[in-house]
C-alpha cells in the first residue's frame, strides 16, 4: 500500500513543473491522480467519478489573474476535499452524551480518554462511563485513563444504576465506553440498543481503525442501519497508509468523520477537517498561499455582488469587459436593463485610455484605491504628476468609477447574477 500523502505530494510537484496544459497534458494529470488514489486503496467508482469531474471542469477558462496551473490544482484540491468528506462537520462544545461503539480493539477505550482530554481542554467538565462488561480488566483500563486525564469515572455499575448516578451530572460531557465484538452480531446490536435506550446519548460515534481502508464503508453502513450512528472516529491514522481510503469509504457510507486518532497518547486526537487534511496531503505550504489567493478573489466577488467597488476591482472589470466587446451589447442582452438607463457608453474605454488609467491607479495609495472618493484636488494633482497623466484624465477615471458604482447599486440581485453569469464583469471573481 502506498501512502496517499507521499504520492500526492509528488504529483503536485509534477504539476508545478509543467509548462503547458493542453488537453493531452491534463489527461495525463488525471491519469496520474487516478493512479495515486487507486494505489492508496480508494474506491474505484469514486476515483472514476472524481476523474470525470476534473476532466469536465478543467475545460473551463480560469478566472482573470489565475493561471491554468493554479486553477487545476485548486480544482483537484476541491474534488479531493469532496471525496474525503466535504464540509467540516460540527463538534458540540456544550455538555452532552457520547456513546462509543465499535468492534474489538478498534480503539474505543483509548478514544474515550482522548475525548475526555479534548473536552477538558475546551473547558468542559467531563465524566467517563465504563459499559464494557465482557472484556477482562476493561474497567481498570478506563480507570487508568481517567486518572491520567484527571476526570471522574463511573465504572462497573449496571446500566440503570449508572443512569441514576448521572442524573446529577448533566453539566458534564459524558463519554460512554462500550464492549467490542468480532462482528456486529445480534448480541452486540441488542447490547448497544439497550445502552442507547437508557442513556439516550446525543452522539453515537462508531470507532473505526484506519487500516480498514475500503472495508470501512460496509462497517459504517451496517452500524448506521443497526444503531443509527451520528458520526465516526477513525483511529490509528498514524499507523497505516490506508487512512485516506478509510475516510473516503466513510464518505461513501454517508457517515461523518468527527475525529482522527493520530497516536497512542491522550493528546493524539484531531478534529477532522477535510480541507486541512487535503492541504496536508498535497503539501500544505504551497497550497496555502494559493488558497489565500482564491480567498481574496472570493471576497472581491462578494464585494462586487453587494455592489461594493474599489478601484482595483473596477480596473479588472474594465479589462474583462474590453475582452468581451462592447459593454452596451452585453447589457442590452439582459432583460430589464434597458429601463435602468445605465451609463454604459462611458465604460466602453479604448486601449490607450486603459493604459493611462492603469498608471493612474498604480500611483495611488492603498487607501485611495479602496476609497477613491477621498481623491480630491491636491491628491488628484499628486496622482496626475506621479502617473505622468493629465489632471483631466485622473478626473475622468474617478468619474467613470463613480458611474460604474452607481450602475451596480441599481441592479437587483437577479440582474447582478445574470450580469455576472454572462462572462462579463465579475466572471474572474469566481461568482
Ligand atoms: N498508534 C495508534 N494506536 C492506537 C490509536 N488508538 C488506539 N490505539 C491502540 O489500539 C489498541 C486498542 O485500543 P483500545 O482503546 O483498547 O481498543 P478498544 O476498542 O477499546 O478494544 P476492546 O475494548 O478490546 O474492544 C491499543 O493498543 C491502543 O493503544 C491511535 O490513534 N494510534
Ligand atoms: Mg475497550
Amino acid at each position: 500500500m502506498v501512502d496517499l500523502a507521499d504520492r500526492l505530494r509528488g504529483f503536485v510537484g509534477k504539476i508545478s513543473a509543467m509548462v503547458s496544459f493542453s488537453d493531452k497534458e491534463i489527461e495525463e494529470i488525471i491519469k496520474d491522480l487516478q493512479r495515486c488514489l487507486l494505489q492508496a486503496d480508494v474506491d474505484v467508482d469514486l476515483v472514476f467519478k472524481l476523474a470525470e469531474n476534473v476532466r469536465k471542469k478543467s475545460k473551463k477558462k480560469p478566472e482573470a489573474g489565475v493561471s491554468k496551473r493554479e486553477y487545476i490544482i485548486k480544482l483537484i484540491y476541491d474534488e479531493l476535499v469532496e471525496i474525503l468528506g466535504g464540509k467540516e462537520s460540527e463538534i458540540k462544545l456544550t455538555p452532552h452524551r457520547i456513546l462509543l461503539l465499535g468492534l474489538f480493539g478498534c480503539g474505543k477505550t483509548t478514544v474515550a480518554g482522548k475525548l475526555a482530554y479534548f473536552y477538558k481542554t475546551h473547558g468542559l467538565p467531563t465524566i467517563l462511563v465504563g459499559c464494557d462488561f465482557s472484556r477482562p480488566a476493561a474497567f481498570e483500563q478506563l480507570e487508568q485513563i481517567a486518572e491520567q486525564v484527571n476526570v471522574p469515572v463511573l465504572n462497573g455499575k449496571n446500566l440503570k444504576e449508572a443512569e441514576k448516578e448521572l442524573t446529577g451530572q448533566k453539566n458534564k460531557v459524558t463519554i460512554i465506553d462500550s464492549a467490542g465484538r468480532d462482528a456486529l452480531d445480534k448480541k452486540l446490536v441488542k447490547e448497544i440498543r439497550e445502552i442507547d435506550k437508557i442513556f439516550k446519548p446525543e452522539e453515537k460515534y462508531l470507532v473505526i481503525p484506519a487500516e480498514l481502508g475500503q472495508d470501512a464503508r460496509k462497517q459504517a453502513e451496517e452500524f448506521k442501519n443497526a444503531v443509527n450512528i451520528t458520526g465516526v472516529v477513525v483511529t490509528r491514522m498514524d499507523a497505516t497508509a490506508k487512512g485516506g481510503a478509510t475516510l473516503t469509504a466513510c464518505k461513501i457510507a454517508d457517515a461523518k468523520v468527527k475525529f482522527l486518532g493520530v497516536g497512542e497518547k491522550v493528546q493524539d486526537l484531531d478534529k477532522y477537517v477535510p480541507e486541512r487534511f487535503v492541504s496536508r496531503l498535497l503539501g500544505f505550504g504551497d497550497l496555502q498561499s494559493l488558497l489565500e489567493k482564491f480567498k481574496v478573489q472570493e471576497e472581491e466577488a462578494k464585494k462586487v455582488a453587494e455592489g461594493e467597488l474599489d478601484l482595483n476591482i473596477f480596473y479588472q472589470q474594465l479589462v474583462e469587459m474590453q475582452k468581451q466587446g462592447s459593454i452596451k451589447k452585453i447589457v442590452d442582452m439582459i432583460p430589464g436593463f434597458g429601463q435602468l438607463k445605465l451609463p454604459t457608453d462611458a465604460l466602453d474605454v479604448g486601449e490607450e485610455k486603459m493604459k493611462k488609467w492603469k498608471y493612474v491607479i498604480d500611483s495611488m495609495t492603498k487607501e485611495e484605491k479602496e476609497k477613491p472618493e477621498i481623491v480630491k484636488s491636491s491628491r488628484v494633482e499628486r496622482v496626475s504628476k506621479g502617473s505622468g497623466t493629465k489632471v483631466q484624465e485622473v478626473n475622468e477615471l474617478l468619474s467613470n468609477f463613480k458611474k460604474m458604482k452607481k450602475m451596480m447599486k441599481k441592479m437587483n440581485p437577479k440582474q447582478m447574477k445574470k450580469f455576472r453569469g454572462m462572462g462579463d464583469l465579475t466572471k474572474m471573481f469566481g461568482g
